[in-house]
């Protein structure tokens, strides 16, 4: 059969998609937990789409903000001026297409633009629109149902795939930690037992086909590098793969253990996605494992054993962006975390200054499982 047109791919994919039933608003019950059927489909799938997060107000913050970094990204690699020949306030956080994280997608004969933003990594301390929506009550309420009410941080960063020119995710699972000796996964099928987690992108731009993420539904349960396995090549077509459609103030939560990646964007519309995640204290604290998110950017790793003292410490986010939140809408609920953390949990500039006190930033003890 003739290979189907990249606009029948994705078009298929779409309708694919819809038909998973995984996708809604946040709904809680009266005991303030998500509803179950929701938690189903995520443990069915692998994913779910939040549809309608985030108010106008929010995502015009967010989007204002991050343009302003865009604005201010070295001119090329290693760069510490940007193209108005301003210093660059965060030198050495923005992977360009070509780094790393993107290696392995160039297109035969395609020319890349060496300078283009591929990701910003750690924007609590860059975006205060971030921080605050990182502790969003809606948000903080649904991962309470998914990791329990001590819940604890993974990682943040902000994927951009220019229009035109944003380079693909290569297919990839991030969970590395909890699986048998065979590659099952030991996260009990209802989410029981220890988890790698979630990624939730968080969205302030149209995620379309063209150029949003693409999710294996239902490969959480297998770790395909088990038994010296592989990942499928970079832009690799697959035919089980949907779409996660997103509008701006949507959230798609991603099973950490999914199989996911992203094609080149080739569409004129940019896609920006924010992805932070949470995973269960019980999962994070003894884990030994691989970290790889414990840098200023990816691309390196080193073997880590999570005791509290680690994951307490990096807790501490959870708490200070309630308070930054709180202070900014005064008349929202605010979420109460529950959780233990060390330090104090007042956002102010003694707080501000410490989250990015060079060589101890908060970043530093980032939680990849
Ligand atoms: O949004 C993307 O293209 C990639 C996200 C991703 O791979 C991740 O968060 O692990």
């Amino acid at each position: 059969m003739a290979e189907a047109s990249w606009e029948e791919y994705c078009a298929t994919g779409r309708a694919r998609a819809i038909a998973l039933g995984n996708r809604g608003p946040m709904k809680f019950d009266a005991s303030g937990r998500l509803h179950r059927d929701i938690i189903d489909a995520y443990n069915a799938n692998g994913f779910y789409v939040f549809t309608g997060v985030l108010d106008q107000q929010e995502i015009d913050e967010l989007t204002r903000e991050f343009d302003e970094l865009l604005d201010n990204a070295p001119v090329a690699r290693g760069a510490t001026i940007d193209k108005h020949g301003r210093d660059v306030e965060f030198p050495g956080y923005y992977s360009l297409a070509l780094d790393e994280v993107f290696r392995n997608h160039q297109v035969d004969g395609e020319s890349e633009n060496e300078a283009v933003v591929g990701l910003v990594s750690h924007p609590l301390m860059m975006m205060d629109s971030a921080l605050r929506v990182y502790a969003h009550p809606q948000i903080m309420k649904m991962v309470a149902s998914i990791n329990g009410d001590d819940f604890v941080p993974f990682h943040e960063s902000i994927f951009h795939k220019g229009a035109g020119e944003g380079p693909p995710t290569p297919w990839h699972q991030d969970g590395r930690t909890h699986w048998d000796e065979t590659g099952r996964a030991l996260e009990g099928s209802d989410g029981s037992g220890k988890t790698h987690g979630f990624n939730l992108s968080v969205s302030w731009s149209e995620c379309t086909p063209e150029n949003c993420l693409w999710v294996v539904p239902g490969s959480h349960k297998k770790w395909l590098l088990a038994n010296d396995g592989t990942f499928p090549k970079s832009n690799q077509r697959l035919d089980d793969a949907v779409p996660m459609t997103l509008n701006p103030g949507d959230c798609g939560m991603v099973s950490r253990s999914s199989l996911h990646g992203s094609y080149p964007n080739k569409s004129d519309t940019r896609r920006i996605t924010m992805v932070l995640g949470f995973h269960k204290r019980d999962s994070a604290i003894g884990a030994e494992t691989t970290n790889v998110h414990a840098f200023r950017l990816p691309g390196k790793q080193r073997q880590v054993k999570y005791d509290t003292e680690w994951v307490e410490t990096r807790a501490r986010m959870i708490a200070l962006a309630i308070d930054a939140r709180r202070q900014y809408y005064p008349d929202e609920e605010p979420y109460e975390y529950s959780g233990t953390y060390l330090g104090d949990g007042n956002w102010n500039a003694q707080s501000r200054a410490e989250i990015s006190q060079e060589g101890d930033e908060y970043w530093q003890r980032d939680i990849t499982l």
